[in-house]
């Protein structure tokens, strides 16, 4: 139904403001401004549901059940900002967890990767449909492997870290000083059987972004930590976000990460410094939740890439059967309960566990941090802040179970450190 005139007016206005004041892409799905300036509206914007922070604590604390010493989640959205801790960031000095520490944020990097390619594709450096070996000579032993297929998990090269972490903890080990050249990485994977062919099936390796580092320094003649500077961190003023490959430390107010040895009931490892060369351009970067949330969201609301090319990298296919789980060009889409589609990636690398989404319009983002890994059930019971940041408080339940009424054994009772603060950026 047509607004009346005076609210159209109102809401460009904050539209085109809001576009000129944030260097934002104009918004384009409640009105249509056509090119002889007349203003048509066109369909309502839908109703946007409030986060459940409280189910959003929930999930952090049952991370927390799960065998993560602490986790955090730092949600954005058109009501500002609202953070939850909980648990420690070191167990040692028992510092509280802090929402404002950085932490390694694994394969969320290979979103900033995909930028930083997606970049180079618009100035006309790379294509997405050429061929790999067209920029890295011989590098591959099929011709058929293309740029498209390293980002979208489909070029069949085998993931080396498979083997790599077989044995968690002594795997770590034996490469948490090392520093590999991206070549030895590639060979590493060369010298496994390829898993598809090229462009068949979706099959997740972090051997693609390995490459896509390569293409990426070949294309610029820089590091790509450079890239990663000019191009997105100082761009969006991410000002807690490095990549410091290979050095071991994180640097400032960090999250201390504790990796879960194979064997049930061995003690936590303290996996925080290391070079994370293993990974690099596929998972090295370190960040926190507040630059998280403003590169997904200047991600989705075109502050990155040109809406055409933003386009490419949020088309997706299925990754599994469940109809609700997708990718795109180094970019997850998670379809939840309540409809919303999230854009974003999840990230694993010893020590920590991270979710950073956000809606398609950038209105909406979120992430969460748990600092463990190698345990499964921290990691789903962190992704349960997906759900309760983006689809809010659930219908209540008709009351006829005991369990919905009182608390269930083992619950968890650790209070929150609640705090809801103004946005940063
Ligand atoms: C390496 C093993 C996990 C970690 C990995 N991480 O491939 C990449 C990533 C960078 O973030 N991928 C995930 C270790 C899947 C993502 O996209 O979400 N596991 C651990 C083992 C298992 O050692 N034996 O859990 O810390």
């Amino acid at each position: 139904m047509p607004l009346p005139s005076h609210r159209r007016r109102l809401a460009v206005s904050a539209t085109l403001i809001a576009a000129l004041v944030g260097g934002v892409a104009p918004a384009t799905t409640a009105f249509a401004v056509p090119s002889a300036g007349a203003v048509t509206a066109t369909t309502a914007p839908a109703p946007v549901p409030a986060p459940d922070m409280e189910g959003v604590t929930a999930a952090l604390n049952a991370a927390m059940a799960n065998g993560a010493p602490g986790a955090m989640a730092r949600f954005t959205g058109p009501d500002g900002v609202r953070s939850r801790t909980v648990g420690v960031r070191d167990r040692v000095s028992g510092a509280a967890m802090d929402v404002q520490a950085r932490f390694r944020i694994g394969s969320v990097s290979k979103t900033f990767s995909t930028v930083v390619l997606l970049q180079l594709v618009q100035e006309g450096k790379l294509t997405l449909d050429a061929p790999v070996n067209e920029y890295l000579p011989g590098l591959l032993p099929d011709d058929r492997v293309t740029v498209r297929h390293l980002l979208t998990h489909r070029s069949g090269l085998a993931d080396y870290t498979d083997d790599m972490f077989n044995n968690t903890v002594p795997g770590f080990e034996a490469v948490r000083n090392r520093v590999f050249s991206y070549q030895e990485l590639v060979d590493l994977s060369l010298a496994l059987p390829r898993t598809t062919e090229p462009g068949v099936a979706y099959k997740y390796s972090n051997t693609n972004f390995v490459v896509v580092g390569m293409l990426i320094e070949k294309a610029t003649g820089r590091p790509v930590a450079d890239a990663y500077e000019r191009r997105i961190f100082k761009p969006l003023k991410l000002t807690k976000t490095s990549y410091v490959h290979p050095d071991t430390r994180i640097k400032g107010l960090h999250v201390r990460g504790y990796l879960h040895p194979d064997e049930a009931g061995a003690p936590l490892v303290d996996s925080t410094e290391q070079t994370v060369s293993w990974a690099q351009s596929a998972g090295a970067v370190i960040s926190s939740p507040g630059d998280l949330n403003t590169f997904t969201s200047a991600l989705m609301r075109g502050r990155l890439l040109s809406p055409a090319m933003l386009e490419t990298m949020t088309t997706v296919t299925p990754t599994d059967t469940t109809n609700t789980r997708f990718y795109g060009l180094g970019l997850r889409r998670y379809d939840l309960s309540c409809g919303t589609q999230i854009f974003g990636h999840t990230g694993t690398v010893q020590g920590f566990y991270t979710y950073a989404f956000s809606t398609r319009d950038g209105r909406r983002s979120l992430s969460a941090v748990a600092n463990t890994s190698n345990h499964g059930s921290a990691n789903t019971a962190l992704g349960g802040t997906l759900e309760a940041a983006f689809c809010g408080k659930k219908p209540a339940a008709a009351p006829s179970s005991r369990a919905a009424a009182s608390p269930t054994a083992g619950e968890v009772t650790q209070l929150p450190a609640e705090r809801d603060l103004p946005e940063r950026h």
